[in-house]
């Protein structure tokens, strides 16, 4: 009995002490008493209050007041002001929201100032690609928090009750408002009533953290669940059938959100089936939302195999119908007018649908940037992206600026990221794929964020704190933890995606990876059986006189997507920004980049870079240890001994088959390849 109680009590403090990662970046404890002011009391207030409670890193004794304030008109929606002592809001959400703003403040050791916080955007979703069945579509972190399979699926246990509302914590501190629980690629049995119950008990404990739900359809459901004979949007029966479907779920769920859809895309059932356009279809469903407040977030993810260059086909598709959408409609469109590649340029769509309301689609989840095993901050991506300006209404029009409102009036605005969490005890896979969560919501917020900015306050919280040892983190705090710990890591951070690019497809090349998987390299995937646009050859249409996709004025004319002035920046080989040199142009193995060197030369000089980041990312992870658990610690490690494995298989594949065109030798100051050509063509997984 002795013994086993020992191994009880032992067992209790190595899990006390095991840094698993679960926690996330709330490491922080209070470190002295706080007495709270609040007039009011609500579910959301009291998570407030306790978090305050629980947190507090001020001085010990004072005194914050929480105050509801009517006419502030400097705070909108669920903004706040916060002020030394005080925060005030319209909402109790926006009292909670700068609950959360005061406490990270004290983590991270940022002043508090009198200031106004106001949201970029009315809605922050996390889009989960979950299936009904407990998987996920391009999910590296283990199953759903949300579903499972088996015949005690439905049932709402109390773990399940205890994880969505961790979840739903973690994203109230970095201001998401919103999840859509289920595939894009949805399955009809999601509307039926078994499944929604099960919503409505999500919903629930979403709630109060100021957490909306939406839900993915699929537009076959009438004929598929509701017996009817078509799903055509125009048919009365049709109408009819959304329309109670809709007040059924509003009766379960008063604040749902409403559907993201896709549609007449990769095989997905569509308006299109029935001769219908995307507005059709997505006006019958926005008009069934509209007496609840719930709004329709139809994706603008389309492309046909018969098409023109894909890259194009969502703007063909588009334009024609703008003006021609309810205003309770998003249209939602992916950063890239393909597919969520290591680099693209900005969907053209962006500031060109000016009569309809546009949201950015991100993908937080690195389907095609290492997925959990590479360590890659995707920050500077979304910044790259959200300060991409699309001149519409002149310099400065970014697509920040056309999607949040600034530029347009639009009725709604929203931002949505493809959720990277699953059932993996550290939600995300990868450590440092935590931090892409993080970002993405506090760009969401605010998208005006420096990458930099947000990868320090994430270090700090997650990693513990710069000058107090104030939380849980068992490694003795060091006074030089700022210069050897915080700043390499961060730079580490903010150099990690050009360093995916540099080895995965630099100078504008997309689409090389190999098929279904999108983790390892395919440049040479083209079997006779698939379609074009399905294959690695279509993107980069290399031979032996050159490299890239011509979409300029005399190629596919994608260029003419874009306003002037960048219309014609991108379209002459001599003023296009050489990152996005082949994505826009085909040019000879000799082509004079700015830096003197060949086309190819510069190639094999990019790739090389890329893998040699990769190992100066491992020398500075390793001389972080002394300032990480040994947990963590080591998962990163040994996940960038992986990375660099396989930075270098991306070198050798995409070196070594350009190199059949170009019929060049690699530089001689370059690393000679390690693979055989054959050996990677014929390696069934990259892993
Ligand atoms: O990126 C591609 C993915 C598909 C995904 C699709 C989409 C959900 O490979 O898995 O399907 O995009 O965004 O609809």
């Amino acid at each position: 009995m002795k013994v086993l109680i020992s191994i009880c009590i032992l067992l209790t403090v190595l899990t006390l002490h095991a840094e698993n990662g679960h926690k996330l970046w709330f490491r922080a404890k209070s470190t002295g008493s706080v007495k709270i002011i609040c007039s009011k009391s609500s579910a959301t207030l009291d998570i407030a209050k306790r978090e305050l409670k629980q947190t507090w890193q001020g001085k010990s004794g004072a005194t914050i007041t929480l105050l509801m304030v009517k006419s502030d008109p400097l705070i909108k929606g669920d903004g706040f002001r916060l002020s030394p002592g005080k925060i005030q809001a319209k909402t109790d959400l926006g009292i909670l929201y700068g609950v959360f703003e005061l406490l990270r403040r004290q983590q991270t050791g940022e002043q508090v100032i009198e200031e106004v916080f106001n949201p970029s955007y009315e809605r922050r979703l996390l889009d989960h690609w979950d299936n009904l069945d407990g998987t996920i579509e391009r999910g590296y972190a283990g199953h759903s928090i949300f579903w499972r399979k088996g015949k005690d699926s439905l049932v709402v246990t109390e773990n399940d009750k205890k994880l969505w509302s961790q979840y739903a914590l973690a994203n109230a501190s970095i201001g998401i408002n919103g999840a859509v629980l289920d595939n894009v690629n949805a399955s009809p049995l999601i509307l039926t009533k078994a499944y929604l119950v099960r919503v409505q008990a999500i919903a629930k404990v979403l709630r109060p953290y100021g957490m909306k739900t939406y839900l993915s359809i699929n537009f076959a459901s009438p004929s598929v669940i509701g017996g009817l004979k078509t799903s055509d949007p125009l048919n009365p029966e049709v109408i009819k059938w959304w329309r109670e479907k809709v007040i059924e779920i509003y009766k379960l769920i008063p604040d749902f959100g409403g559907f993201l859809v896709k549609a007449s895309s990769e095989g997905q059932p569509g308006p299109q089936d029935y001769g219908r356009t995307h507005a059709d279809g997505a006006n019958m469903l926005a008009d069934a939302l509209k007496p609840f407040g719930g709004i329709v977030m139809w994706r603008a993810f389309v492309y046909s195999a018969s098409g023109d260059d894909r890259a194009k086909q969502a703007y063909s598709e588009f334009m024609p119908l703008d003006g021609k959408f309810r205003d309770n409609l998003i249209i939602q469109v992916k950063n890239g007018p393909v597919d969520f590649q290591p680099r693209e340029p900005f969907s053209p769509l962006f500031g060109a649908m000016k009569k309809t309301s546009l949201m950015p689609e991100l993908q937080i989840t690195q389907e095609y940037l290492g997925q959990s095993i590479h360590l890659v901050f995707l920050a500077t991506m979304w910044e790259e992206f959200l300060k991409s300006d699309t001149y519409q209404e002149g310099v400065g029009s970014t697509v920040a600026r056309c999607t949040d409102g600034s530029i347009y009036p639009q009725k709604h605005t929203a931002i949505a990221g493809v959720s990277n969490i699953g059932l993996d005890t550290n939600w995300c896979g990868h450590t440092f794929a935590q931090a892409n969560w993080y970002a993405f919501g506090r760009l969401a917020w605010d998208n005006t964020l420096s990458s930099s900015q947000i990868a320090d306050e994430w270090i700090k919280l997650t990693f513990g704190q710069t000058s107090k040892d104030t939380n849980d983190f068992t490694t003795p705090i060091y006074a030089d933890r700022n210069e050897n710990f915080l700043r390499p890591v961060r730079q580490m951070m903010l150099e990690s995606r050009e360093a995916a690019v540099n080895y995965m497809m630099p100078l504008g090349l997309h689409c090389l990876f190999s098929p279904y998987d999108h983790y390892g390299p395919g440049p040479w995937w083209a079997p006779k059986y698939v379609r074009k646009d399905w294959t690695a050859p279509y993107y980069h249409q290399a031979d032996t006189n050159g490299i890239g996709f011509d979409r300029t004025q005399t190629g596919s004319n994608a260029v003419s997507q874009y306003h002037e002035p960048l219309r014609s920046i991108i379209n002459n080989v001599k003023t296009c920004p050489e990152i996005y040199l082949l994505w826009f142009h085909h040019l000879p193995w000799d082509y004079k980049m700015k830096s003197g060197l060949t086309l190819w030369d510069e190639m094999c000089y990019h790739y090389e870079e890329g893998l040699q980041e990769v190992r100066r990312f491992q020398k500075i992870w390793d001389k972080a240890k002394p300032y990480v658990d040994a947990e963590r610690f080591s998962l990163i490690q040994n996940k960038l001994r992986k990375q660099c494995e396989n930075a270098q298989v991306w070198k050798d594949a995409c070196l070594l088959y350009f190199q059949q065109f170009s019929r060049l030798p690699i530089p001689y100051n370059i690393e000679r390849p390690v693979h055989n050509l054959d050996d990677l063509e014929s390696a069934r997984s990259f892993y």
